[in-house]
């Protein structure tokens, strides 16, 4: 599956969530099929988009958060794992992109083209909800599921690793000032929940 193709599939279903993508291509893809306020594009803190989604999915119980992750981040920080499955917020929903592959530098290869399964380390770390899926439908039953199952879920997309510059995005680094999209999330989360 292609991911921009899986990306697609969710993007409405993304609309009213919290959405904290790693850097590189995803954020690129994402942005490209349409940016939103609600978007945060995590740019060189490789492995922390997991984190952050944790903070605020704990912080805002009723806010839905999505985290759209890469194998080589998580890989990069597996504790981040262990920390999701210990606290295991309902309203978080963690996906991962795994195209086996550090795509954005280069397309060296990660530890899940040796073996590694990451649904496997997920659930040993406590999370509750694990699902891999390899086809663009199957992906997007497995996160509407998700959403609705109000339970920690991480899903693992195989993907494939290929990337071509989607629209008007070019490169990795998206249109997008990092400081605008920063405060620019924030507020969307304030307004959100004065609303
Ligand atoms: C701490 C840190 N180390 C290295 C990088 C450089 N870097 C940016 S994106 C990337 C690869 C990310 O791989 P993955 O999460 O698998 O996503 P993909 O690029 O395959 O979509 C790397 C190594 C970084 N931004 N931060």
């Amino acid at each position: 599956m292609r991911r921009l193709d899986a990306l697609e599939a969710i993007y409405d279903d993304l609309g009213e969530c919290a959405v904290v993508t790693i850097m590189g291509a995803v954020a690129a893809e994402l942005q490209s099929l349409g940016h939103r306020p609600g978007h945060f594009y995590l740019q060189h803190a490789m492995g922390l988009a997991s984190s952050v989604g944790l903070g605020i999915a704990l912080c805002r119980p009723e806010q839905t958060v999505v985290v759209l992750d890469g194998d080589g981040s998580v890989l990069m920080n597996l504790g981040g794992l262990s920390t999701l499955g210990r606290y295991r917020p309902p309203n978080l929903t963690h996906v991962v992109f795994d195209n086996e592959s550090l795509l954005s530098v280069g397309g060296f290869p990660t530890a899940t083209s040796t073996g590694t399964d990451l649904v496997g380390v997920a659930a040993a770390a406590g999370v509750p909800r694990t699902e891999e899926v390899r086809d663009v439908g199957a992906f997007a039953d497995a996160f509407r599921e998700a959403l609705a199952a109000e339970e920690l879920t991480t899903i693992v997309a195989k993907v494939d690793a290929h990337y071509e510059p989607p629209g008007r995005t070019r490169g990795f680094v998206t249109g997008l000032g990092l400081l605008e999209n920063r405060f620019e999330f924030a507020r969307h989360l304030q307004r959100a929940r004065n609303a």
